[in-house]
């Protein structure tokens, strides 16, 4: 019987690469660690689930191995397949040999989906033809159905962990703060799996303030960040007419306070997709071309305002990294309810401390690391509030919240130990608000 590829795992990724080798005229073998999956209906393929260990016969007759990105890179599955010399691929590897227009790859542990986003509406308004996905949204390989002048991937560490050489035009890490603990083993081996996203980028674009996303090897990169840039195409803050503006060398292009998406880390954030789209964007058209982008939903949302208090939904906030910007985003004055809790994936919690002592007014915490955060409040002599679930925790919030003031969910933690995913926790937010005893301010 002639050799054909494998996948392991049958979940988004999984079935948009059995999609593309079934459109090639390839019929894969699908390999996954959990029960069946419903979707396997619609593909008429050799399925082995709830496998931990390769049937010999399939491990025997396998050309190539694509890996979904949720398997950890120690799974005894891969590790067979990489005893049995097998060449492992992901998804991504594929979509890179078949694409036909640029890719651009970002990856960094917050502000991806952001920055994607961002990028794309930026080519969009230069005229491009721009499709983004990856990670975010579309898989890679579903992008490849529309010819596009340019494809735009967010990336994940998990995707970058099991992918080989990448050719990106240009190749971004936003940043870098501890997440993804439990499937990486190692901060190191999280930043090593990032690092992968430069190894064959013709470009890299990194941030000044944090050295860990700068290429290794003594790489040049273009770099944005907050204080001066070095080189001319260097994006940085600069104060004029008493305000923050987005320049470039000497170029002032964009007031801080003008732009759509509110928060310091947005303002880094327009910073990464100029810096990425520096070569086909003509950055006199950047207020014109931002017009419309309207930032994405949970994550760092304004929902709400009733007495005086604003609710804001930053579901997305799933690790430190992103709390922290969130609350450095807010007023020193000790207004916040910060609602938080979830699954905290062995991540260090006190890290928070500092953004937290001034802003703090009273901690809420639910879910499976909830108490977790009880000696942070206790460190800053703040109340601390225990809750079974989110209508709960917006109820106690809005309860002892200041007026004014204002209450975040910006968990710290990932949501799947009580929702279905970040969204499923946004929205159940946003409807427990929603329903709050509470006069609306005119115009809600
Ligand atoms: N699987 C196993 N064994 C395992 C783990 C997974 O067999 O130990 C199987 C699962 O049973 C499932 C399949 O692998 O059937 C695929 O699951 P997956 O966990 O690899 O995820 P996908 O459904 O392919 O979705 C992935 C991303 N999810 C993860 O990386 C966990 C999606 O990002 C992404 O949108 C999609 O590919 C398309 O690119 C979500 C995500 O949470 C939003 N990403 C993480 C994040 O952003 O923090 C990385
Ligand atoms: P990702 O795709 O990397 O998860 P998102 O754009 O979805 O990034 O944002 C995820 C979370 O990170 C949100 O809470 C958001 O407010 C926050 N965030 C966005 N940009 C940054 C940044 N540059 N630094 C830190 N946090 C950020």
């Amino acid at each position: 019987m002639a050799a054909s590829p494998a996948i392991i795992g049958f979940g988004i990724t999984g079935q948009s690469v059995a999609r593309y080798l079934l459109s090639k005229g390839q019929a894969p073998t699908v390999l996954d660690t959990r029960g069946a999956r419903t979707e396997a209906v619609d593909f008429d393929l050799e399925y082995h689930w709830d496998c931990a260990t390769w049937p010999e016969r399939v491990l025997g007759q396998t050309s190539e191995v694509f890996v979904s990105p949720g398997l950890p890179p120690a799974h005894p599955l891969l590790q067979q397949a990489h005893e049995a010399q097998l060449p492992v691929y992901s998804d991504i590897d594929l979509f890179m040999r078949a694409v036909p227009g640029k890719v651009l790859g970002v990856t960094g542990t917050n502000g991806k989906s952001t920055v994607v986003s961002l990028i794309g509406h930026l080519l969009n308004a230069q005229g491009y033809r721009c499709k983004v996905g990856g990670n975010l949204g579309t898989p890679a390989l579903d992008l490849l159905n529309e010819d596009a002048d340019f494809y735009v991937l967010e990336l994940s560490s998990f995707q970058l962990a099991h992918s080989g050489e990448l050719p990106f035009a240009r190749a971004c890490i936003l940043n870098i703060s501890d997440d993804h603990l439990d499937y990486h083993g190692s901060a190191e081996a999280y930043c090593e799996a990032k690092q992968r996203v430069y190894a064959a980028a013709k470009h890299c674009v990194s941030n000044r303030d944090d050295p860990r996303t700068r290429p290794s090897g003594g790489r040049e990169s273009i770099t944005f960040g907050v204080g001066p840039g070095i080189a001319p195409l260097d994006l940085s803050l600069a104060r004029a007419d008493g305000e923050d503006w987005i320049v470039q060398g000497e170029k002032m292009l964009h007031a801080v306070s003008r732009l759509p998406v509110p928060g310091r880390h947005n303002a880094i954030n327009c910073m990464a997709a100029l810096a990425m789209v520096q070569p086909w964007f003509e950055s006199d058209r950047l207020g014109e071309a931002l017009m419309g982008f309207a930032g994405l939903p949970h994550r760092f949302a304004l929902v709400a305002e009733r007495n005086q208090v604003a609710f804001i939904n930053d579901s997305k906030a799933t690790n430190v990294g992103s709390t922290l910007a969130a609350l450095g985003s807010l007023p020193a004055d000790n207004q916040v309810v910060l609602i938080v809790g979830g699954d905290g994936k062995g991540a260090r919690l006190d890290a928070l401390l500092p953004a937290m002592r001034g802003r703090i007014h009273s901690l809420v915490a639910l879910g499976k690391d909830g108490e977790q955060f009880r000696p942070l409040a206790a460190a800053l002599e703040r109340p601390f509030y225990d809750v079974a679930a989110m209508e709960a925790a917006v109820e106690r919030a809005a309860a002892v919240a200041p007026s004014p003031g204002i209450v975040l969910l910006s968990p710290a933690c990932a949501s799947t130990d009580m929702f279905a995913n970040f969204e499923a926790r946004g929205e159940a937010f946003e409807n427990a608000v929603a329903s709050l005893a509470l006069p609306a301010m005119s115009g809600d």
